[in-house]
C-alpha cells in the first residue's frame, strides 16, 4: 500500500450564453433561473488541481496559485470536501459489503490541495467555475467515486454555481431544478465538444483587475432590488433556454448569436436595474459591442456575437471562417500603436487577445 494517494486533473472554463444571475437559496447556490454555457477548449484557459490524501497529514490545507489559503475560512471548499467525503464513505461501505477486504479509508484522511489557474483569477473570466469544477472532479477521481458527472455537478454547484457547468465539455445546461434541497439542480450536456467544431470563442482581455463587486454579493443586491429580474426569470429565460438548445442542436449561428447578445445585454440591464446599480462593462467593452455591431452590419447574417460576464472582458463567438477577419479587426481597432478609430467613434486601449 502506498503512503499517500494523489491525483492531478485539469478543468476548462465555461462562458454562459444564457446567464446565471440570482440565487433562490444562497447557501445551496440554487439559482433563480436555468442557464446554458459553452465549455472552452483547455488549450488557453484552465484550472489544474493536485490533491493528496495522506494519513500523516494533521490537517487539510489549500494553496491557490501558490499562496496558502485558510480552508476553515471557506465554507464553500468545506462543503465540497464534506459532500465528496460522504460519497466516498458510502462507496467504502459498499466495497466492504461486496467483500473487498483492503478498502483504504480515504474519506478519513486529511488532504493537501494545490490549485492554479493559467489566467487572471476573479477578473470575470470564470476562474471560480473551472477552479471548483477541477477541485470536485479531482477529489472524485482520488476517491474513485462511481457517481455520474451530473451527480458531481451538484457538489461543484455548491462551491460556485457556474462550476457545475464546467464538469462537461461542449454545450451544457444547468437546470435550475425545483427541489428545495438542490437534488435536481444540476448540469446536463446538451451536445458534446465535437458537435459544432466551426464555432470558436475569442477572448478579449480588457482588464485583468479583480472585479469590483463579486458575483455572489452582486446577485443578492439584484434579487433584493431589481423588478426587471422578475420579468427575466419568469418570462424571458424559460423560452430562451428552449430556443438556445434548438439553435445549438441545429448549429444555427444566426439564432445562437442573437440569443447570446440579447441575453448578455439583459444580464447587464438587470445589473443596472439593481439598486445601487452594478456596472461591469467599461468604455472598451462598449466599444467592442459597437465593433461587433458594425461587423454584423456588413452581412445579412450575424457573423459574430459578443457576451460579457461579471467584468469588462469580452468573449466573441464566431465561426471559424470569420475568425481571421474578426481578429484582424480587433487588432486594427484595439491593439498597438497603429490602432484606428472605430467607425462609430470609440477609441480604446490595447486589448490582448487569444483564441
Ligand atoms: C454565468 N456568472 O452564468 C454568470 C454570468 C457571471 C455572469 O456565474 O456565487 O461565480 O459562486 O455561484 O458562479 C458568476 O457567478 O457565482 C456567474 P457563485 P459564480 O456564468
Amino acid at each position: 500500500m502506498p503512503d499517500y494517494y494523489e491525483k492531478t486533473c485539469t478543468a476548462p472554463v465555461n462562458i454562459a450564453v444564457i446567464k446565471y444571475w440570482g440565487k433562490r437559496d444562497v447557501s445551496l447556490n440554487l439559482p433563480t433561473n436555468s442557464s446554458l454555457s459553452v465549455t472552452l477548449s483547455q488549450d488557453n484557459l484552465q484550472s489544474k488541481t493536485t490533491i493528496r490524501a495522506d494519513p500523516s497529514f494533521s490537517k487539510t490545507r489549500l494553496w491557490l496559485n501558490g499562496v496558502e489559503e485558510d480552508v476553515s475560512a471557506s465554507k464553500r471548499i468545506q462543503t465540497c470536501i464534506k459532500e465528496a467525503r460522504r460519497l466516498r464513505s458510502l462507496y467504502e461501505q459498499q466495497l466492504l459489503r461486496d467483500g473487498n477486504s483492503e478498502v483504504v479509508p480515504l474519506s478519513e484522511y486529511n488532504l493537501h490541495i494545490c490549485s492554479e489557474n493559467n489566467f487572471p483569477t476573479a477578473a470575470g473570466l470564470a476562474s471560480s467555475a473551472s477552479g471548483f469544477a477541477c477541485f470536485v472532479y479531482t477529489l472524485a477521481q482520488l476517491y474513485s467515486l462511481p457517481n455520474s458527472l451530473s451527480e458531481l455537478s451538484i457538489i461543484a454547484r455548491q462551491g460556485s454555481g457556474s462550476a457545475c457547468r464546467s464538469l462537461f465539455g461542449g454545450f451544457v445546461a444547468w437546470e435550475m431544478g425545483v427541489n428545495n434541497d438542490g437534488s435536481d439542480s444540476m448540469a446536463v450536456q446538451i451536445a458534446d465538444e465535437h458537435h459544432w467544431p466551426e464555432l470558436i470563442a475569442l477572448i478579449c482581455v480588457v482588464s485583468d483587475a479583480k472585479k469590483a463587486i463579486g458575483s455572489t454579493v452582486g446577485m443578492q443586491v439584484t434579487v433584493k432590488t431589481s423588478s426587471l429580474l422578475k420579468e427575466r426569470i419568469e418570462c424571458v429565460v424559460p423560452k430562451r433556454m428552449e430556443e438556445m438548445v434548438k439553435a445549438i442542436k441545429d448549429k444555427d449561428f444566426d439564432a445562437f448569436a442573437e440569443l447570446t447578445m440579447r441575453d448578455s445585454n439583459q444580464f447587464h440591464a438587470v445589473c443596472l436595474d439593481s439598486f445601487p446599480p452594478i456596472f461591469y462593462l467599461n468604455d472598451i467593452s462598449r466599444a467592442i459591442i459597437r465593433l461587433v455591431e458594425e461587423y454584423n452590419s456588413t452581412s445579412c447574417n450575424y457573423k459574430a456575437a459578443y457576451t460579457f460576464d461579471a467584468g469588462p472582458n469580452a468573449v466573441i463567438y464566431t465561426l471559424r471562417e470569420n475568425a481571421d477577419e474578426l481578429v484582424g479587426l480587433i487588432k486594427r481597432y484595439f491593439m498597438g500603436e497603429e490602432r484606428e478609430q472605430i467607425p462609430s467613434g470609440f477609441r480604446a486601449d490595447a486589448v490582448p487577445i487569444f483564441e
